[in-house]
């Protein structure tokens, strides 16, 4: 009997059941929704292998703030909000020295780690208090705090406000 049990226990672990599965997680819930950001590279914290998944609403439980912006991409004010960049590199453990965005066109930019721990940065994902769709540039737009600070009204800062963001590798 205490055999057959043992011989159960191993054949679950060897499949990677449920007991399997329990160690992937590193202090991060796992999403229960659609998942609209994906954090890879230097990170500590995960649930996924090796990877951080987010979904809306962890996002939006992250420490975030409300831009009242102009932005060349939209006529007059846009009300951006989402978590600020420098909470969601907290919630994943990262540390690097760049982080490269990629966006679902494939377009990719870098953003100095620098920028993260100087700016209020965030990771919009609603405009105007809606989520935002692919078609609006969702699920996830790269917000630079405009409103805090005039001069990163450039075409560097443009490059690096990336939409339609998908991914982050923590480099
Ligand atoms: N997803 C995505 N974000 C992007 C880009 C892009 O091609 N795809 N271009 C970037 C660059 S290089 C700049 S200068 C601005 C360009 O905005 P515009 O094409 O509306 O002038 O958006 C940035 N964000
Ligand atoms: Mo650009």
């Amino acid at each position: 009997m205490r055999h057959l049990l043992l011989t159960a226990l191993a054949v679950l672990l060897l499949a990677g059941g449920p007991a399997a599965a329990a160690p992937e997680h590193q202090g991060l819930d796992a999403p229960k929704e659609q998942v609209i950001l994906t954090v890879s590279g230097a990170i500590t914290h995960t649930n996924g292998d090796g990877v951080a998944r987010f979904d809306r609403p962890m996002l939006e439980a992250l420490a975030g703030r409300l831009a009242m912006v102009e932005t060349p991409w939209l006529e007059g004010m846009s009300a951006f909000e989402g978590p600020l960049a420098s909470a969601v590199l907290e919630a994943v453990g990262a540390s690097g020295s760049r982080l490269r965005i990629e966006a679902l066109n494939d377009y990719v930019a870098y953003i100095p780690m620098e920028d993260i721990g100087m700016l209020d940065i965030i990771l919009a994902t609603r405009l105007n208090g809606r989520p935002m769709s692919v078609r609006d540039r969702g699920p996830i737009f790269i917000i630079y705090p405009f409103d805090q600070d005039a001069s990163l009204y450039n075409e560097a800062v443009f490059s690096r406000s990336v939409w339609q963001v998908r991914g982050i590798v923590v480099e």
